[in-house]
C-alpha cells in the first residue's frame, strides 16, 4: 500500500509527444499525487516512455499495458480497479494526456473533494471556458451537454468532461463491470450513475485547451455510440431501472 492517496489515471494512445511533460508537471505539483498510465500498445512507443517512469518513480507512477486500442471507457475502468485494489487510493482522478486538462487545476479539484464526492474540471461554470478549440468541437460538446441534461437529468454543467475526481467510496458503489459504454460515452454513463446514487457533484472552473500535440482519437463512430448510450440510459431512467437515492452526506 501507498502513502500517496490521490492517483490520476491517464489513458494514452499515441501520446509520446506529451507523456513525459505531463508526468513531470503532475509529479511537480505541491500535492503528493501519483499517476496510473493506461496504454493500449500505442504504436508510437508511449508505453515504453511510461515504463521508464515506473523505474524512476516506482511509488508514484504505475502502468497498465493493454494489447490494443480498446477504448477510453474500458481504459478508465482498468485504471479504477488498479487504483482501488492495488494502489489503495482514496481520491481517483482522470485526465487526458494531451494538455487539454492542465495539471495546474489538480490542487483545486482535490481541495473541493473534501466537500463533494465527485469533482469535475468544468468548462461551463463561471470562470471556465475553451481555448483554441474548433467550433465543431465546441458545438458537439454544447449539444451533448444539452441533450444529457434534458434526457438524463444530469445536473452538472459539464457532464461530458473527462477531467474528474472521484472519492473512493463513489467508485466502490458503482458496478464497474456492468458499465456498457466502452468509449467516450463512458463519461456520461458514469456521471449518471454517480448522480442517481446521490453522490454530491461539484465543479471547478477550468480553461480547456485544444490538444497541444498529436491528433484526436475521437471518431464519428464514437459520436454515434455516444448517442446510443444516451438513449439506452434514457430508457433505463424512464423504466426506473437505475435506483435513485437521496443526497449522501460527505464524510471525511
Ligand atoms: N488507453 C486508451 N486511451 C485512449 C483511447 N482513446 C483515446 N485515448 C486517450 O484518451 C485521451 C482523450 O483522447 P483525445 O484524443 O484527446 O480525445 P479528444 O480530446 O476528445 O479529442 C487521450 O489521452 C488519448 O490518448 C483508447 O482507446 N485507449
Ligand atoms: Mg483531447
Amino acid at each position: 500500500m501507498n502513502t500517496i492517496k490521490t492517483f490520476i489515471i491517464v489513458p494514452t494512445y499515441n501520446e509520446a509527444d506529451n507523456l513525459d511533460d505531463l508526468i513531470t508537471q503532475i509529479l511537480g505539483l505541491p500535492e503528493p499525487v501519483g499517476v496510473i498510465v493506461v496504454d493500449d500498445n500505442s504504436p508510437d512507443g508511449t508505453g515504453d516512455l511510461a515504463d521508464a517512469w515506473t523505474v524512476k518513480q516506482p511509488d508514484r507512477v504505475h502502468v497498465i499495458h493493454r494489447p490494443g486500442k480498446m477504448g477510453l471507457g474500458t481504459a478508465y475502468i482498468a485504471g479504477f480497479k488498479k487504483a482501488l485494489h492495488e494502489v489503495g487510493a482514496d481520491r481517483i482522478m482522470t485526465m487526458d494526456a494531451d494538455f487539454s486538462h492542465n495539471p495546474s487545476y489538480i490542487p483545486a479539484m482535490i481541495a473541493l473533494s473534501s466537500q463533494k464526492h465527485v469533482v469535475i474540471g468544468s468548462r461551463y461554470v463561471p470562470g471556465g471556458g475553451s481555448l483554441h478549440c474548433a467550433w465543431k468541437r465546441v458545438m458537439l460538446s454544447r449539444i451533448s451537454n444539452g441533450v444529457v441534461h434534458f434526457l438524463l437529468g444530469l445536473k452538472a454543467k459539464d457532464a461530458t468532461a473527462g477531467f474528474r475526481l472521484y472519492r473512493r467510496e463513489v467508485l466502490e458503489s458503482i458496478p464497474l463491470d456492468e458499465i456498457f459504454s466502452s468509449g467516450y460515452s463512458f463519461l456520461v454513463e458514469m456521471l449518471f450513475m454517480c448522480q442517481r446514487r446521490g453522490w454530491q457533484i461539484g465543479e471547478v472552473p477550468i480553461i480547456f485547451e485544444d490538444r497541444r500535440k498529436g491528433t484526436t482519437k475521437i471518431s464519428r463512430n464514437e459520436v454515434i455510440k455516444g448517442q446510443l448510450t444516451v438513449l439506452r440510459l434514457f430508457v433505463r431512467r424512464l423504466r426506473g431501472r437505475e435506483p435513485r437515492q437521496a443526497a449522501m452526506p460527505v464524510t471525511e
